[in-house]
């Protein structure tokens, strides 16, 4: 009955995403309009120049001159000695702390080097104190029950819904899966939805109330909480503190006992190993993280990644501890890094499987002996080697533009993007050409927040000056009647044609589950209301907790959502959601003009009810944000040809009658007829400068009260 319930909430993909992410700071150059050329005044940011974030926020982590002379060690291999597993909870609950405790009292790293949160190594991430990225790390244990040496690799995981598919990736490299719920708050949304990731993979399951040093912290609820809700058995739950250090020898034996060794491969197996991670390193290439499937590679093996079919010299094999160490061989079960100098970064694909070049070719002649020497190229469906089943791709659902604010860097952002998503599976781009913002990209992100993260990441690592356009989600668009239907796919609003009678817009819905105290329900239902969603069910999940399910527009969900959520209910609810549809809604461009010239960067997409009250609103953010020029600037908000809110941004004037004490009526007249025709010529030849905050207008306006 359990896994029924499972099956229902197939993929989950949440929101927790803070719009607060999209304060100004976070935007770092203005931008000049229509006639005009781009500028960057006050655009200049904090811009370290990272080349790789994880060498360079941890220098421990092993660069490269560093790794000069290292030697490598041979580590015994005894795959009924290895558990893998991954620690996965809602944000928050305790991840990292609890991993720190892990790697502290097993003595992997000296207590000299050891700080809070020590895998979450990125500036970002220390900065804003959450992980976003998934981090492996090896530690020897010395079982206290049996006496013997266990190798644990453990995978730390992102909690924030924007990096799902980190956690999803994780959760394929591993056996188990260390479920932490914070004993003070109980479960969380995000809580529930890793659970359901780590049963779709078949993982063993070891939940952990956390935090049970917080005078807060009442095990006991929660314990029947995850009863209640989950089905896991809580008899002997352990309690633990990552904090305070409580527990963590219960959990560690709790694993060795509980979660499975990996399965041992057939002998002389060929290699397969599924890579789970990967980051560009400027002396090293493409560092490769991988799990070992079958088989065994060594340094000076020649590898082929059998996606792109590139070959490459392993130049070092290593493991984590977190730092990295190169050992002699990584054999089936086990965790580690690979380099062999790979400088395309097209070459390794994450989800992609690593073998042998000598393996592969082997197989392919004998294949190729079987069909009488045909070229293995020519025989259909020939393979070698059975890749793994790899990832499914992520799918994006947030689109905004990236436009370099020099023209010049146009080729560095897109070579930037190409390293950058070798750390990031989940971000995608594509080029675009917008004729008020030049060359750029439009890409493709999860949440607002992994949004805000590429672009400050962007920005850090790689010293690129970027223009953000407003997000936007996808719309399909639906022209002619039955066989010669045709579906457009519009990802920038600019790109949404005039709905017509026989073209329709059709819009992604989401299926949305708040968690949330009881006492704020009618809180939650009213936002519901305001943000078109139709209330789909109430659940008591206790008598003082519910779960509140709903189905709504996720354009109304990447605007305010979860901010007014936050608010509503004094921060205590949470909630996630997963693409449910596309469904026909009467939707209208509204376009924005500023000083008579179209501004596509700004024009957004809204339904037509809200059209007028959003428009009026828009242009009202747009006033204030837009700097007064020498003559006046009027803005426009227009639906089609029909102008449905406007406002003008009064012009800096001199008082050109100052001089003039005195004097003749006609003469004022004539200097103030003379500004009027300066200011008309300055207006014809003017150029506006919109600065990065009013982009993000349209997400920010406040959309209660319509
Ligand atoms: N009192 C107390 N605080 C804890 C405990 N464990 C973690 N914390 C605190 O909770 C906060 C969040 O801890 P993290 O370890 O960053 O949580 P996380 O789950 O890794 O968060 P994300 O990776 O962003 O999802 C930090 O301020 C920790 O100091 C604990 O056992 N007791
Ligand atoms: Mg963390």
């Amino acid at each position: 009955m359990f896994r029924n319930s499972i099956l229902q909430c197939f993929l989950i993909i949440s929101a927790c995403t803070s719009i607060d992410a999209f304060a100004p700071k976070a935007f770092i150059s203005k931008q000049s309009f229509g006639i005009s050329s781009l500028t960057d005044e006050d655009g200049k940011t904090t811009s370290t120049s990272l080349n790789s974030s994880r060498e360079a926020a941890a220098p421990t982590f092993g660069s490269s001159s560093s790794r000069k002379g290292i030697k490598e060690i041979t580590y015994p291999y005894d795959p009924t000695k290895i558990r893998n597993f991954s620690i996965i909870a809602h944000i928050d609950h305790g991840k990292s702390t609890l991993a720190d405790r892990l790697l502290e009292s097993t003595s992997t790293v000296a207590e000299r080097d050891m700080e809070a949160q020590l895998l979450d190594n990125m500036d970002i991430e220390r900065e804003r104190g959450i992980t976003i990225k998934l981090q492996a790390a090896r530690v020897m244990y010395k079982s206290k029950k049996d006496g013997e040496v266990y190798t644990l690799n453990l995978i730390d995981t992102p909690g924030h819904v924007d990096f799902s598919y980190e956690v999803s990736r994780s959760l394929a490299a591993c056996e188990g899966a260390l479920l932490v719920v914070d004993a003070s708050q109980g479960i969380e949304a995000q809580t529930l939805a890793n659970v359901y990731l780590a049963l779709e993979n078949d993982l063993e399951i070891i939940p952990v109330l956390n935090k049970i040093d917080l005078p807060a912290a009442d095990p006991d609820r929660v314990s029947e909480e995850i009863e209640d809700t989950i089905g896991l058995d809580c008899t002997d739950i352990i309690k633990a503190s990552a904090k305070a250090g409580i527990g963590i020898e219960d959990i560690m034996e709790a694993i060795i006992e509980q979660v499975p060794p990996p399965q041992a491969s057939e002998p002389d197996a060929p290699l397969r190993a599924l890579i789970f991670d990967s980051y560009y390193d400027p002396y090293r290439g493409v560092v490769v993280f991988f799990r070992v499937i079958d088989g065994e590679v060594k340094k000076g093996d020649k590898i082929r990644f059998l996606a792109s079919g590139a070959e490459h010299e392993v130049t070092e094999v290593g493991v984590m501890q977190p730092q990295q160490v190169p050992v002699t061989s990584l054999q089936a079960g086990e965790v580690g890094y690979i380099c062999g100098s790979v400088k395309d970064v097209q070459d390794t694909r994450v989800g992609d499987t690593i073998t042998l070049a000598s393996q592969y070719k082997a197989a392919a002649n004998e294949i190729s002996k079987e069909n009488g020497n045909k070229p293995i190229g020519e025989i259909e469906g020939a393979m070698p080697i059975q890749p793994l089943p790899g990832y499914s791709e992520s799918v994006p659902m947030v689109y905004c533009g990236l436009f370099p604010v020099d023209a010049d860097d146009y080729e560095n952002l897109r070579d930037s993007l190409g390293k950058l998503t070798l750390n990031d599976a989940a971000l995608s781009y594509e080029p675009e050409t917008s004729g008020a913002m030049g060359f750029g990209f439009r890409c493709g992100f999860l949440g607002l927040l992994h949004m805000e993260i590429i672009q400050e990441r962007l920005s850090r690592e790689y010293d690129l000056d970027l223009i953000v356009t407003a997000p936007s989600v996808v719309y399909k668009i639906m022209e002619g009647q039955g066989d010669n239907e045709k579906m457009t796919i519009v990802d920038a609003p600019s790109k949404m044609p005039d709905l017509t009678r026989d073209i329709r817009a059709l819009e992604p819905y989401v299926k949305m589950e708040i968690l949330t105290p009881s006492e704020y329900n009618g809180a939650i239902i009213e936002l519901g209301q305001e943000r078109r969603g139709i209330l789909k069910d109430i659940k008591y999940l206790t008598p003082t907790r519910s779960t509140i399910e709903y189905e709504v527009p996720l354009a109304e969900v990447i605007t305010d959502f979860f901010d007014q959520l936050k608010s509503r209910t004094k921060g205590y609810a949470s909630m996630e959601y997963s693409i449910m549809d596309y469904r026909e809604s009467d939707l209208c461009r509204l376009d924005v003009k500023i000083n008579y010239e179209d501004a596509p960067p700004l024009a957004c997409i809204v339904h037509k009810d809200q059209a007028q009250s959003v428009g009026r609103k828009l242009v009202e953010k747009l006033k204030e944000l837009i700097p007064r020029q020498m003559f006046k600037v009027p803005i426009q908000a227009c639906v089609g040809v029909k102008v449905i809110a406007s406002q003008s941004i009064s012009p800096m004037r001199k008082d050109v009658l100052a001089k003039c004490y005195g004097g003749d009526l006609s003469r004022k007249k004539k200097l103030l007829q003379k500004q009027a025709k300066g200011k008309k010529r300055m207006k014809a030849m003017g150029k506006v400068n919109v600065p990065q905050e009013a982009f993000m207008a349209v997400i920010k306006l406040d959309r209660g009260n319509q």
